[in-house]
């Protein structure tokens, strides 16, 4: 493992506790009816937006996913915003009328969340033949889950971007289910990183839940894109903690599955074992970044609160750029 200095090990643990009380809270305002329409968490699965993101600075590109409120905040964008654009509030990135699967904003690089899946890849893919035809030197991120990886936007993408040598990282993140779905009974292959032979383009499979291991594993494939040697494939295994959706009975698994893995491989939890273990960071360090998370929500909150729904006279504005 490589040496890690306190400024990056602090921006770790916050942003991946900004993640997770950020989603806690969201579940609380949803199912007490606040939010309209639908909200997937991302909770389990901090480590790789964070470990990916902390590598990236705001020229570089992500695409998100329906379960995109994670990638959103590793990047940097701004929390009252997103905050407001899940409560349906004029004040958040979409006027309110996009919602939690509609977040973008371009100006930290943050091409958007998808409420198709699968719809992330060609968004990327052509970000990063943009950059290719500029000459620039940023890349292109897209996370996605392991249930999208079947359907022919992978394929297609995966397969343009090795013959054209894009400067673009496929980051799946293997929670193991599509929504109500074990993927090892519709996928073909057990690390899906295998496809990635297929379209002869490197991969590598790190623990997703281990944000040091994400973090070393993304910037390899960093490393080797921006030499110019086009696409990587990086595969974070994972766990989705929560139900697919908020709301979801979750008929399809037990809760014992579940609670083990919370227990044992939770990690926020094993960021704290491990920094405290090895003397890296103080409680009280840890403490004060926590304080500030719950600052930094509670004003989110009161931000959202107090903004107003799009008049409905704006229904039609904004539709074509
Ligand atoms: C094109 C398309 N097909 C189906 C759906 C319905 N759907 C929403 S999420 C989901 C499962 C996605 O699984 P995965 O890609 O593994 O992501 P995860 O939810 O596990 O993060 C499905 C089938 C959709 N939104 N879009």
């Amino acid at each position: 493992m490589e040496t890690y200095g306190k400024e990056l090990l602090k921006t770790f643990y916050y942003k991946m506790v900004k993640i997770r009380k950020f989603e806690e809270t969201i579940e609380r305002y949803f199912l007490d009816g606040e939010i309209p329409g639908f909200v997937h968490l991302y909770i389990g699965e901090e480590a790789i937006a964070t470990g990916v993101c902390a590598n990236l600075n705001d020229k570089d590109y992500i695409a998100s996913t329906h379960r995109g409120h994670g990638h959103t905040i590793a990047k940097g964008a701004d929390l009252n915003r997103v905050m407001a654009e899940i409560f349906g509030r004029k004040t958040g990135f979409c006027k309110g009328k996009g919602g939690s699967m509609h977040i973008a904003d371009f100006s930290v690089g943050m091409l958007g969340a998808n409420g198709v899946v699968g719809g992330g890849f060609n968004l990327a893919t052509g970000a990063a033949l943009a950059i290719k035809k500029q000459h620039k030197d940023n890349v292109s991120v897209v996370f996605f889950g392991d249930g999208s990886s079947n359907r022919g936007t992978f394929h297609e993408a995966l397969n343009l971007a090795s013959v054209w040598k894009l400067p673009v990282i496929y980051v799946c993140e293997n929670n193991q289910w599509a929504s109500t779905t074990p993927y090892k009974t519709t996928t073909s292959v057990e690390d899906i990183s295998k496809r990635a032979a297929g379209y002869n383009m490197p991969s590598k499979i790190v623990d997703g839940n281990d944000v040091f291991a994400v973090y070393e594993g993304f910037k390899e494939a960093l490393e080797y894109t921006k030499a110019g040697n086009g696409p990587f494939f990086l595969e974070a295994k994972t766990y989705r903690i929560k139900g697919h959706f908020v709301g979801d009975p979750e008929l399809y698994r037990t809760k014992e599955e579940v609670q083990e893995v919370y227990d044992n491989n939770n990690p926020i939890d094993r960021f704290e074992e491990k920094v405290l273990g090895e003397k890296l960071l103080t409680q009280e360090e840890l403490d004060e970044i926590k304080n500030k998370v719950e600052t930094e929500i509670k004003e989110a909150l009161e931000f959202a609160m107090n903004s107003d729904f799009p008049d409905p006279s704006e229904i039609y504005e904004d539709l074509y750029v």
